[in-house]
Parts: C-alpha cells; structure tokens; sequence
C-alpha cells in the first residue's frame, strides 16, 4: 500500500478519499482527516472527541468542591462554575442539536433565541453534583443524536439562520459548541483562580489569568 501516492491524492480533503487495499481493491475508507488537513481544519471526529469528554472533565473538576470554588464569582453580574454548568445544560436543551436539526429540515426561519439566563431559574434547587450527572446524561444523548446525524460535507455546507448573526452554517454551529465549551471551561478555571487573587500576594503579577477579563 502506498501513503506516499494516497496522501498526494487528499490534497484536496475529500471526506471519503478512495484507497487501493492490499488486495488491490478499491475501498472507501475514512481517514484520520486531522493529520491530513490543517489544523484549523473541522473535523466532525475531532470535533465529538472534545464534546464527549467536557461533562467528565467538568466532574473531575468540580465533584465534591467546596462552595468556596463552586459558587465563587468574578464579581456582580458574572457566572460561579455552579451557574455555567447550568448553562450549559440549556445549551444542550435548548441551542445545539435543536439548531442543527433546524439547519437539516432546511428552515428558513431564524433560530430560536438562546435565553443566556435561563439556568438562574432552571437549576433553582438542585445540587452541582445533580446539574452534573444531568448534564453528562444529555450531552451524552446529543453526541449520540450528532453520530447518528452521518453528516456529509454537504451536510456542514447548509445554512441556517442565526437571529443575531445572520447566516452560519452547519459546520461553524458544531465548530462553535466544541469552542463553547473550552470557553466556559477556561471561564470556570478563572473564576477559581481569582478567589485567590489576594491570597497568592505579589505573585499576582505573575499570573496573568487573575488579570483575564473583568
Ligand atoms: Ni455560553
């Protein structure tokens, strides 16, 4: 088998490239796209290994914190790591595989608004370990219902309608929770880290993430 000669052939990136077997066959086979492409490149495979992995990463993080951690805030008006996972839990709801389904059924009309507040209300009385486990339940359904999807290149191609935004398609809508969710992961690093602004002393100036934002 030679790579040399398939590789030239990806230069292009076909979703399918064909490759000559050992037999001499001609088969359709997937490739590990991410060595191939540029790195900035989508790739759904790439793109699911992250989404799968945010609630266990979120658990090992936060299960069992003290509220100290868990309930710390940047100041009035910002979010502690309780009310992101809450967040992200409507995400999951509510923005996106509801929004990817829209984009398939070829709807013409805008999104649904995203309601950014909406965990305020919707984790009133719940524990972070229950917002947790709900969150990796649901995740764990929306990455199923995304394989399931079988999504071609032409199927990242097509367009919806974002109400704010305009036009985005498919592919930037899953590029974007993939990113979505090491946003909020690095947001709820910052926010923990900032309850020790005082307490690190003069090395606060060496630590450039109590400085991020706000
Ligand atoms: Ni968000």
């Amino acid at each position: 088998m030679s790579f040399g000669r398939a590789a030239k052939q990806l230069s292009a990136c076909s979703v399918r490239p064909l490759f000559v077997g050992r037999r001499g066959e001609t088969q359709a086979r997937e490739v590990n796209r991410s060595t191939k492409m540029k790195p900035d490149e989508f790739s759904l495979d790439d793109a699911v290994a992250i989404l799968k992995r945010t609630p266990a990463t979120l658990s090992a993080l936060l299960t069992g914190l003290p509220a100290t951690w868990v309930r710390a805030t940047e100041g009035d008006g910002t979010w502690s790591p309780y009310d992101v996972i809450g967040h992200l839990i409507h995400g999951e709801r509510t923005d996106w595989i509801p929004r990817a389904r829209h984009i398939l059924a070829g709807e013409r009309g805008p999104f649904e608004t995203f309601d950014r507040t909406a965990q305020f209300t919707a984790s009133q009385g719940k524990s972070l370990g229950e917002l947790l486990a709900e969150f990796a339940e649901l995740r764990g359904e929306n990455v199923a219902a995304l394989v399931e999807m079988n999504l071609t290149d032409d199927d990242l191609a097509r367009r919806g309608l974002h109400p704010e935004l305009g036009e985005v398609t498919l592919e930037q809508l899953l590029a974007t929770w993939v990113v979505h969710d090491l946003d909020h992961i690095t947001q709820i690093a910052r926010t923990m880290a900032k309850v020790y602004t005082e307490a690190t002393g003069p090395w606060s100036a060496y630590l450039s993430i109590l400085r991020d934002r706000r």
